[in-house]
């Protein structure tokens, strides 16, 4: 299957965070890929990928980073694509550093933010099925099952103290 979703991160010791954005990928049944590719250190990587993001067929672009982020902006500064950046926690300054250097885009090119670490990544995902699904019905169908099981999940137990 065409993967329409590439998952990008700036380091293997991303995965841990950015392997949310597959798991909800994987339930949606969103073909994705996923490869680092470091602003800092594979920069003629990064702008190879960007250049070639649209002919390879992707719709969407996930990106990862922590500390001094600069992938998600780079990869978007090369591509029309839509990019959801995801700040990684980082260790020093918890992800703070990650998420100012993702969020304040100057005005031209866009990059979608999402929360730091965990829910961020997951989002990401999630988001990337949402643009995907309005030009797929059988993706929004599933998403729609998805948001709906996730609902009564929370209306069936509403008791705090409860398993
Ligand atoms: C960034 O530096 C990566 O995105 C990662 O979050 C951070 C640390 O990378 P490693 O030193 O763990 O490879 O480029």
């Amino acid at each position: 299957m065409q993967a329409k979703v590439a998952v990008i991160m700036g380091s293997k010791s991303d995965w841990p965070t950015m392997q949310g954005a597959a798991e909800i990928m994987d339930k949606l049944q969103v073909a994705y890929t996923v490869e680092v590719v470091s602003a800092h250190r594979t920069p003629d990587k990064l702008m190879e990928f960007g250049e070639q993001a649209v002919a390879r067929g992707f719709e969407v672009i996930i990106a990862g980073a922590g500390g001094a982020a600069h992938l998600p902006g780079m990869v978007a500064a090369k591509t029309r694509l839509p990019v959801l950046g995801v700040p990684v926690q980082s260790k020093a300054l918890n992800g703070l550093d990650s998420l100012l250097s993702i969020v304040q885009m100057p005005k031209g090119i866009a990059v979608g933010t999402l929360a730091i670490g965990a829910a961020g990544a997951f989002n990401a995902g999630l988001m990337a099925c949402q643009i995907l699904a309005n030009n797929d019905a059988a993706l929004a169908e599933r998403l729609e099952a998805f948001r709906t099981e996730q609902t009564e999940a929370v209306l069936s137990q509403p008791d705090p103290r409860e398993e």
